[in-house]
């Protein structure tokens, strides 16, 4: 509570200089036909927390105008990019108790009233549904809000509504699409038609990058929030597993399971972690958390921190037969260039050398299916306060998939879970011991961990198409930030499913800061000093993108008045 309220201060510090700061370059900064009587309104496509924060504290609209601005965001593309799956009925009253708040001059923090969307896997004790996209979970409730939800209540933030995703966050089947669920329809991409959207954060993705809320929660357990940022043009942070309490989200793997921000902006997504990061009685893998108080995430955004770091490269992943690697790999190259300049030592070819067993080994499926079989009953399922479909563990939940059919089987398999059933183990026995041990041993002292002590490092980077396997194995962090996107010559070519184009110009795709568990602070400042830097995000533009912005909500609330 005590960091809280200083780095409160330190807020409202920034509040009045941004203040000051506004009044000088508002004429230059913002479109004028989107300012009422020369008041400008920060576009919603690239407004930060500090802009909605500034706009709302100074009266130039509410969290009530928010919402309403969002929501009307998210029905002009939902019926293209299903990256939406519900909409929080009550987001509107719980804006407006926040702004009568904010009037009596409580101002619970830096998220006050601001809306953010949430991964639909991730519990609210309130009317939305919390499914991982299946009908089997449709109408289930939950006795409280899981952590995440009720730190981001805390934090005064407006639960604006639930994302769409990769079914069972990518845990079902090898032969579907990412973004696909049941419930949800096929999220896509807004950078090229039909564009695979990756996942299984899909829609939490799609969101943040259209500015459909400020920005959103994902998951990840191999992936799911890197990937999804990597081609959505944005900031994501997968945190260490620990640092964000996992209750009541519908688990694959306490071993590998983690929440984390997907923003515009890092300072975005800084400003979220802090809210969101912290112990919690509900996981007690929150009790490796080593601070006593959480470090300031948004003061770590600084200009300078790159100075003096030493960063290794682990070439040995990046993958050159892959065809998606050619564009990136120059790209990659030149932004080494940007990080020595920055005052980076590079020390390239600090490879991974347990990579080629983790390859050919099955170690790192079997963890992820004992751990299924074990946690999806244990942390979820059984909390469940109403179980309408009677789904108490795996074996349920394939029957009902097979027998349901808006799940979409057998065109889409349930291969992944049949292979979890005949493991014939959970996470608790000698043969998952053993082969979690060859797992992490692979992944941390012949990988992650190891690089990093033996050259010395503070920190590793790679293109985030090859990021997230080694932290998602030991479970440490990880931060991408957009880095370029593919060019127009790029040829088209279609996902797996032959639904979606997963290659194709425009597409972006991010770099990745990686280091020791709990290093979040120093990884926010590498990706900061790196993205004022380069500022790729602004240059690569959507193909399909809303027009309600602020401005129109405000001035028919006006209209609306005078009647
Ligand atoms: C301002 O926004 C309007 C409406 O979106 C657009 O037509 C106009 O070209 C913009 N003007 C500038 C200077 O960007
Ligand atoms: C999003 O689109 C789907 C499919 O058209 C629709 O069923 C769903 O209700 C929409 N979501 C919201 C929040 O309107
Ligand atoms: C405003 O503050 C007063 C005094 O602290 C309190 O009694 C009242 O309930 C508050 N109203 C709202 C809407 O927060
Ligand atoms: C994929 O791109 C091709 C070529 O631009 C386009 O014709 C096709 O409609 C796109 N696919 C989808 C699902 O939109
Ligand atoms: C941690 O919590 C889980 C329940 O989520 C429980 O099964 C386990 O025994 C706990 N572990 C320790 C070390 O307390
Ligand atoms: C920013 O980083 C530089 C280089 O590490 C350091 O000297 C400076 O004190 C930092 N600034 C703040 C405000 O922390
Ligand atoms: C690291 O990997 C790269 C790419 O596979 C290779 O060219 C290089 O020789 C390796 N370096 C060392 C020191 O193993
Ligand atoms: C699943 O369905 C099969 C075949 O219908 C049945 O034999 C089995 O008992 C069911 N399992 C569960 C857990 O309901
Ligand atoms: C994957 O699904 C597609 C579409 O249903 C189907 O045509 C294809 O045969 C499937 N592939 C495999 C390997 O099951
Ligand atoms: C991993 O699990 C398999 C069972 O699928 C078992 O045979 C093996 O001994 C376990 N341990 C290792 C290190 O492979
Ligand atoms: C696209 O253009 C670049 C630069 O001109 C060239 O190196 C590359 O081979 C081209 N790629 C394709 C697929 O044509
Ligand atoms: C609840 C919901 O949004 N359902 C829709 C999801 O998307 C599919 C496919 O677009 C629709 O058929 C559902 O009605």
């Amino acid at each position: 509570m005590a960091a809280s309220s200083s780095s409160f201060r330190l807020f409202a510090l920034i509040l009045t200089w941004l203040s000051l700061a506004n009044l000088v370059v508002s004429l230059s900064c913002f479109n004028q036909s989107t300012a009422i009587n020369g008041k400008p309104f920060p576009p919603l496509i690239e407004a930060t927390t500090e802009d909605l924060a500034v706009g709302l504290e100074s009266g130039l609209f509410t969290s009530v105008d928010l919402v309403k601005a969002y929501t009307a965001r998210i029905m002009e593309v939902n019926s293209t990019l299903h990256m939406v799956t519900e909409l929080n009925p009550d987001a509107l009253s719980i804006a407006a108790q926040l702004d009568a708040q904010r009037a009596n001059g409580t101002v619970m923090g830096p998220l006050h009233g601001i809306p953010i969307l949430i991964k639909n896997n991730i519990a609210t004790a309130d009317k939305m549904d919390n499914t991982a996209g299946s009908y089997a979970l449709a109408g289930a409730k939950v006795p409280r809000d899981s952590t995440m939800a009720a730190k981001l209540r805390q934090a005064g933030a407006v639960i604006l509504g639930k994302t769409n995703l990769s079914q069972w966050a990518n845990y079902r089947s090898d032969n579907t699409s990412n973004g696909w669920s049941a419930i949800g329809g096929q999220t896509q991409g807004a950078y090229y038609p039909g564009q695979d959207p990756s996942g299984s954060s899909s829609g939490s993705g799609v969101s943040s990058a259209l500015g459909l809320a400020l920005a959103a929660l994902g998951t990840e357990t191999d992936g799911s929030i890197l990937s999804p940022s990597d081609v959505n043009n944005l900031v994501g942070i997968k945190p260490t597993v620990g640092l964000t309490a996992r209750d009541l989200v519908i688990p694959i793997s306490e071993h590998q399971d983690t929440v984390g921000p997907m923003a515009r902006t890092v300072k975005d997504a800084a400003y979220l972690l802090s809210a969101i990061a912290g112990k919690s009685p509900y996981d007690n893998y929150t009790d490796a958390i080593p601070f006593d108080t959480i470090p300031d995430y948004v003061a770590a955004c600084n200009f300078s921190a790159l100075r003096g770091k030493r960063i290794g490269v682990p070439r040995n992943l990046i993958d050159l037969s892959y065809d998606r690697a050619a564009p990136i790999v120059p790209v990659f190259n030149a932004a080494l260039d940007i990080l020595r300049a920055a005052g980076a030592i590079i020390v390239d070819n600090t490879n991974f050398t347990g990579y080629e067993a983790l390859n050919e080994g099955n170690y790192s499926n079997i963890v992820l299916e004992a751990d299924f079989i074990s946690d999806l009953p244990k942390e979820y399922l059984s909390q469940l306060s109403y179980n309408p479909n009677n789904v108490h563990s795996l074996a349920d939940v394939r029957n009902f998939t097979h027998a349901f059919p808006l799940e979409d089987w057998p065109e889409r398999d349930t291969l992944v879970w049949d292979g979890a059933l005949e493991l014939g183990f959970g996470n608790t026995s000698p043969e998952f011991w053993s082969n979690y041990t060859m797992n992490t041993y692979l992944a941390g002292p012949l990988g992650v961990t190891g690089a990093l002590r033996n050259y010395s490092l503070d920190a590793l980077v790679l293109p985030t198409e090859f990021s997230p396997n080694f932290p998602a194995l030991i479970g440490s962090p990880v931060v991408t930030v957009p880095l370029g996107a593919y060019p127009p010559n790029t040829t088209v070519l279609v996902n797996g499913f032959g639904t979606l184009n997963a290659t194709a110009p425009n597409i972006p795709f991010g770099i990745s800061f990686m280091g020791p568990h709990f290093s979040e602070e120093l990884l926010i400042g590498l990706a900061y000093a790196f993205e004022q830097r380069t500022m790729v995000r602004n240059s690569i533009i959507p193909y399909i993108q809303p027009t309600t912005e602020l401005v129109d909500v405000v001035n028919e609330r006006r209209r609306s008045k005078k009647v």
